[in-house]
């Protein structure tokens, strides 16, 4: 198991030090940053303390040195956000500082959307996602978004704060195979079961594949809720869409 001292990055090391009580969060957190590299771990930092230009800056010299989009997204970025998630938790760090962070998280995604977001194939399905009512988080569900469209999925995103009713219309006009729901506060998350207690008074429920997700989900939470599968991270979500879109193709043909 790595050590602290195996993260390189020094303001990552003491932020974990000062700000990440919990064994198993500590554990988790020193063994992304000591598995990212040095230049990742300078992004993280920048993103932690809210520096958008800088993580501007940083995402567009390291594509344009070969450095992975996934790479930047996954040791860069998302492993950033994890760090703010435990100190606003922890009431170290508010919403402004919050906001601050997220918008550099948009600084980089900005590079990584095209790159990743690129398929140029024939879509394999087209899915509606969109946050649910009441909620305004929008990085994870933008990531899937940016993922699938990656992928070869059409993506229509109808952002945040969603009704049951904004979804029916959108399915309704767009006659997607999958819609996609993402949560990420428990009040908010009964807002799913609300939303396909909706697909099914407008009979709508069989014909579409429904995925949720978003850090208070679970596995158990999506079957209660009558879900049709749930993804724990944005490689999930593109993987669960394809499984639901050949479900969905076989119900159709037959
Ligand atoms: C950034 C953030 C904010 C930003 C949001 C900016 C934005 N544009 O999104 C701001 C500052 C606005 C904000 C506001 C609030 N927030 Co907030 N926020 C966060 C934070 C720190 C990070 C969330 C994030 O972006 N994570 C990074 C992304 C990449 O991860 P993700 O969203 O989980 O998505 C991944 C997976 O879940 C999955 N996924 C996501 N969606 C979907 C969908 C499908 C279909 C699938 C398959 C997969 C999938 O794939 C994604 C990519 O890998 C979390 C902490 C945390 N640990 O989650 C708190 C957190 C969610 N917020 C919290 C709270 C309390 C609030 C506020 C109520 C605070 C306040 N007092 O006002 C408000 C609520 C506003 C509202 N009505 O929505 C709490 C929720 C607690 C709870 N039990 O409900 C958290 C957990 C922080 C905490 N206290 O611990 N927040």
């Amino acid at each position: 198991m790595p050590e602290l001292t195996s993260v390189a990055n020094e303001f990552l090391r003491t932020e974990i030090e000062q700000f990440v009580e919990r064994p198993d969060e500590r554990e988790r957190l020193i063994a992304l940053y000591a598995g990212a590299s040095e230049r990742m771990q300078s992004m993280s930092a920048a993103l932690v303390e809210g520096e958008h230009l800088l993580v501007d800056a940083l995402a567009r010299e390291a594509l344009a040195d070969g450095v992975p989009a996934l790479e930047i997204m996954d040791d860069g970025l998302i492993a950033g956000m994890a760090l703010v998630g435990i100190k606003f938790r922890e009431n170290f760090i508010f919403v402004p500082e919050v906001l601050a962070c997220a918008r550099a998280m948009k600084a980089g995604m900005s590079y990584i959307e095209p790159i990743l977001s690129e398929s140029g194939i024939e879509p394999i399905a087209t899915v509606v996602m969109g946050t649910v009512k009441g909620d305004l988080h929008d990085i994870g569900k933008n990531l899937c978004t940016m993922m699938l469209r990656g992928a070869g999925f059409e993506v229509i995103d109808l952002g945040v704060d969603t009704s049951p009713d904004d979804f029916i219309d959108a399915v309704e006009e767009h006659r997607p195979a999958l819609l996609g729901m993402s949560a990420l506060l428990t009040t908010t998350m009964p807002n799913m079961g609300v939303t396909i207690e909706a697909f099914i008074d407008a009979e709508l429920r069989d014909e579409i594949g429904i995925m949720v997700g978003g850090a208070p989900v679970t596995q158990d939470f999506a079957e209660d809720m009558g879900a049709d599968g749930y993804g724990k991270d944005a490689v999930a979500c593109v993987e669960l869409a394809k499984r639901l879109a050949e479900a969905e193709k076989h119900r159709v043909e037959a």
